[in-house]
């Protein structure tokens, strides 16, 4: 091996670049070493301790360690908050009757009553309000010519109008087109209608929203008394969803847009 070594430096330092190239090619070491005796030289002196080296990396991040015991049991946790207010409770029961009161004061004496002078005021009064009744039937049948049940005013207007128009204006006076609901009410409003000379007059009925569902104004259905006219309603010609009366009381259904006389009826208590 030192022998090799030694060679090649001769070689390189000696011979020119073709020459060295083609024979150190083709020729190996032991060739040259069996027939050129080249000696090595004494042994040096042992060399200078090279410098520190650098400060080697950051080792591999170790296996993770074995699980620790289990710690001991922590403090009292702090005082929960006030629970939510709950839902209001079931009314009681109605209470016992309490006891009777204390009875009250005495009253004061009464005084001397001339009642003979009362008597005559009051009958005096009787008289004024029999007289107020009577001028008020004349202005109500006669001048007015109304009629009246106990509960409700009749008034036959004399105006020709359609249904429509007909409710309307009972409504602008505050009431609505009659609606006889039994056979008294028909009664009268056929006799106010007879004394009147006339023939017929629009009542608050129809089956404008359903075909043969007859309704009142006020939106209760004909169910317990009716007075319809023999062969009637007919819905002749296929509009007729509007009512009237006629001097007989017999009810017939008629074309709305027919223009007649009609009658109106007003509650005598406010509601
Ligand atoms: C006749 C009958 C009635 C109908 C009227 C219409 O009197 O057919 O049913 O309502 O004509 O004018
Ligand atoms: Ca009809
Ligand atoms: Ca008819």
């Amino acid at each position: 091996m030192l022998c090799r070594v030694t060679l090649y430096v001769t070689l390189l330092v000696f011979l020119p670049g073709d020459i060295y190239s083609s024979e150190a090619e083709n020729r190996s070491a032991s060739d040259i070493c069996s027939t050129h005796t080249i000696l090595p030289g004494p042994q040096g002196d042992i060399g200078e301790n090279g410098d520190t080296g650098e400060t080697g990396k950051q080792g591999k991040e170790g296996p993770k360690g074995l699980t620790g015991d289990k710690g001991i049991i922590g403090n009292v946790g702090d005082h929960g908050l006030i629970g939510k207010i709950g839902p209001i409770g079931s009314k009681g029961d109605k209470g016992y009757t309490g006891r009777p009161g204390l009875p009250g004061e005495k009253g004061k004496p009464g005084t001397f009553c001339d009642c003979g002078k009362y008597r005559k005021a009051f009958g005096q009064v009787d008289v004024k309000v029999s007289q107020l009744k009577s001028s008020l039937q004349f202005v109500k049948n006669v001048i007015a010519g109304i009629r009246e049940t106990e509960e409700k005013f009749f008034y036959i207007i004399k105006e020709e109008c359609s249904y429509r128009e007909a409710l309307t204006k009972c409504r602008k006076r505050g009431g609505t087109l009659a609606m006889p609901k039994d056979q008294r009410t028909n009664s009268l409003i056929a006799d106010y209608i007879s004394s009147l000379g006339l023939l017929r007059v629009f009542i608050g009925i129809n089956d404008i929203d359903k075909e043969k569902q007859f309704m009142y104004v006020d939106n209760t259905p004909v169910q317990n008394y009716s007075s319809w006219k023999v062969g009637e309603p007919n819905d002749g010609s296929g509009y007729e969803d509007c009512v009237e009366m006629l001097s007989s009381g017999a009810w017939n259904d008629v074309d709305c847009h027919l223009t007649i006389y009609f009658v109106c009826e007003f509650n005598k208590k406010i509601k």
